[in-house]
């Protein structure tokens, strides 16, 4: 039953964890980055947050559920520092509803320094909609979050309506090309190459993701994209499975 009293207890009792999908260099094929996406481990069945982030959105369990997962990826990245000796960045998804809340940025802020993490180790995402909302709270809290050195990447990105006007005033750090648009790749490329080129103009860094096949990955290397992220090159993986293939032989 996916209601607020069941993701409260599953909260309490530690059934959420943390996938990783790598982000790699396409130039150099390195991985550069990863995104933590949460699952729900229910009665030894594994439910994807498309079935209970909706839920937790609309009765504001969201809050708690977030922060989790900050905390969480702090945690990781302190422990890859610990164990490997090796930092690479984690993004996570921050929900609308979340970004809303006024104890977000002091949030954050207060686990890097609990966890002693430098803050350009942690990226938060952000869908375009949610920043769409309100514009000027949007830029207020993300000069507070980027002054203070964390990433920000806005998530879907062409999937809203943001203007570019406004859009130009975000104050951010990487854009995510939305997936639909990079599964319409070599084909009809008209979307990504606009947003890669308003990407260049405004001096973010790109991230395609999606990328499911060569093909799609020739056309963003062609076409100067330089992150990249899909289930060409790996699922989402179990934290242990991650850290044996990508952090631990480094
Ligand atoms: O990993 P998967 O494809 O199942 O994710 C499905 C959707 O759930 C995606 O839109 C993704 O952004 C979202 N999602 C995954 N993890 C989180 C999370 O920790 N917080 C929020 N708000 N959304 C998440
Ligand atoms: O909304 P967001 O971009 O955060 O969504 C992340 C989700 O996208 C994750 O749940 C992940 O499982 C999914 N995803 C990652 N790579 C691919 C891919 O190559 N194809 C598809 N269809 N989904 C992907
Ligand atoms: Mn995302
Ligand atoms: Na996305």
């Amino acid at each position: 039953l996916r209601t607020e009293a069941s993701l409260h207890d599953a909260l309490k009792n530690n059934e959420f964890l943390l996938y990783f999908q790598p982000k790699f260099d396409l130039k150099t094929n390195k991985v550069v980055g990863c995104e933590a996406l949460i699952r729900w481990q229910k009665d030894g069945r594994l439910i994807s947050p498309m079935s209970f982030i909706p839920v937790a959105e609309e009765t504001g369990i969201i809050i708690p559920i977030g922060r989790w997962v900050i905390e969480q990826s702090c945690k990781v990245i302190r422990d890859w520092q610990r164990k490997f000796n090796y930092e690479i960045p984690i993004a996570v998804n921050v929900a609308s509803q979340q970004f809303a809340d006024a104890s977000l940025v002091p949030d954050i802020k207060q686990l890097a320094i609990r966890y002693q993490i430098r803050p350009e180790l942690l990226e938060i995402e952000i869908t375009e909609t949610s920043l769409m909302n309100d514009v000027e709270q949007a830029i207020t809290k993300l000069a507070q979050l980027k002054s203070a050195g964390f990433g920000i990447a806005v998530d879907d990105f062409g999937t809203g309506y943001s203007s570019l006007s406004y859009l130009r005033h975000l104050p951010i750090t990487t854009m995510k090309i939305d997936r639909a648009f990079v599964s319409d790749l070599p084909q009809d490329s008209a979307i990504a190459s606009t947003i890669l080129m308003l990407g260049r103009q405004l001096d973010l860094t790109i991230v395609a993701e999606g990328i499911e096949n060569i093909q799609q990955l020739e056309w963003l290397k062609d076409n100067q994209c330089e992150i990249g992220q899909g289930f060409y090159f790996s699922q989402p993986l179990p934290l242990a499975e991650f850290e044996e293939k990508y952090i631990a032989c480094n």
